[in-house]
């Protein structure tokens, strides 16, 4: 089982060295951001050399500032998380047809292929890969779920319908029948380093544009869909007597948030109402993402990356699930509460699940207030049980590792 001291291993086999992830942009930053944290991962902690497919280069710029959207082919620099080494990933612009270099030079696979998301590949790159001797090691990389069936489903094969391929399904999850979750070597160590360190805080606090607040303030961040629920719990903190200092990235709740003010709020601006002082933060890359969530007191987050990397911070969180048509998510989010509220008191457990219900449209936008209220005062229950979730959740094997042991196995 990794802990954070263990040694990276570095030593993929040669035939597992080289990888190529295809990544659909369906929305928002999700997709990206979990194939650009799996390809820095591979790159840094494993020596991989990474090629990323990706279809829209200027929705994975904000998570990689030095990407150049008008280059087809480049590459970026991985930064250092944990305790990996920096190095580089090759960015490829994934294009429809598909045209890696020139109709006359043909793409060979990479040693292993992920899939991300089921994108689907193009045709042509998958006859490549029945031609390659011996094919790549194939995966559909899917997305994160705690609901039961996905122990059942993790690492099954599924044949190509005519290709002599076959590829197989890999599952995030919350136990050691699936996947595991993305989490970076050593990163608990940063998260504790900075914790400890006002200095440090101070610093990043310079750099996102604002001096640290002042003591006695609860910090909480904010990164959700369009949420009726977020104008009540404004006008809630606005008029509490304990100070809230709200840190607001660029996103969809933009617009509610300025129209609950009644007035702009660009990157950089911090505007007061009464006891809620909202900070409109720049987009941050994802290094800094997690420094985010660790000056929060309590993190808003959403969809599937943002969501992980609240639990690996230890502090309470509310979870703002990916909405689906067919109201699938809110199956998921109760499969997920069904594992999180495990071991907390009835109190605690409820208030959890009130607080999800109001912020996720499940009740009425004006039990928001009332389900937070419940929520705070469980607060201390709350942060101790959110330290022994991460906890837990640090046993289980990353899903970086998984994913490399996976592959070996299919040599
Ligand atoms: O952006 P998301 O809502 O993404 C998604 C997509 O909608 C996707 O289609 C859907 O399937 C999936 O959710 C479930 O939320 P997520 O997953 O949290 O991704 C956001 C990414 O952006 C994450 O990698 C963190 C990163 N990020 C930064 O790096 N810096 C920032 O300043 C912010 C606000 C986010």
């Amino acid at each position: 089982m990794p802990t954070e001291s263990a040694p990276i291993a570095n030593t993929l086999p040669s035939a597992l060295r080289r990888w190529d992830i295809f990544c659909n942009v369906i929305d928002n930053f999700g997709d990206i951001g979990v194939c650009w944290r799996l390809a820095r991962q591979l790159a840094n902690e494993h020596g991989a050399s990474v090629r990323l497919w990706v279809d829209d280069l200027a929705s994975f710029r904000p998570l990689c500032p030095e990407l150049d959207v008008a280059c087809d082919a480049q590459t970026v620099s991985t930064g250092q998380a944990g305790v990996g080494r920096a190095t580089q990933v090759e960015v490829r612009r994934w294009t429809t047809p598909f045209s890696p270099v020139s109709p006359l030079l043909p793409l060979e696979p990479s040693d292993v292929v992920i899939e991300a998301f089921a994108c689907r590949l193009p045709e042509s790159y998958e006859r490549a890969m029945a031609a390659r001797q011996p094919a790549p090691v194939w995966i559909n990389l899917d997305y994160l779920s705690a609901e039961n069936w996905v122990a059942g489903c993790h690492a099954l094969p599924s044949p190509h319908p005519r290709l002599p391929l076959t590829k197989y399904f890999f599952y995030p999850g919350f136990n050691a029948k699936t996947g595991g979750l993305l989490h970076e070597h050593g990163l608990d160590a940063a998260r504790q380093n900075f914790k400890a360190e006002p200095e440090q805080q101070a610093e990043f606090w310079r750099r996102l544009g604002f001096a640290p607040p002042d003591p006695g303030t609860q910090t909480l961040t904010v990164f959700a869909y369009e949420n009726p629920a977020l104008p009540r719990l404004l006008d809630m903190w606005a008029g509490e007597t304990t100070p809230t200092c709200l840190l607001l990235p660029p996103t969809r709740t933009q617009a509610s948030v300025e129209a609950w003010l009644g007035e702009g709020l660009p990157p950089g601006r911090a505007i007061r109402r009464g006891a809620l002082e909202i900070r409109a933060v720049p987009f941050v890359d994802q290094i800094d993402f997690d420094r985010l969530l660790w000056l929060g007191s309590a993190n808003f987050v959403r969809g599937e990356d943002s969501f992980v990397r609240a639990q690996w911070a230890a502090t309470p969180f509310v979870w703002h699930i990916y909405p689906q048509e067919d109201g699938a998510h809110q199956v998921k989010l109760e499969a997920f509460l069904a594992r999180y509220t495990e071991g907390l008191s009835p109190a605690a457990a409820r208030a959890v699940r009130e607080v999800h219900a109001a912020w996720n449209g499940f009740t009425p936008p004006d039990e928001a207030a009332k389900a937070w209220h419940a929520w705070r005062a469980a607060r201390p229950e709350l942060e101790a049980h959110a330290l022994r979730w991460q906890k837990n959740l640090q046993k289980q094997e990353d899903l970086c590792s998984a994913l490399v042991r996976f592959c070996r196995t299919k040599l």
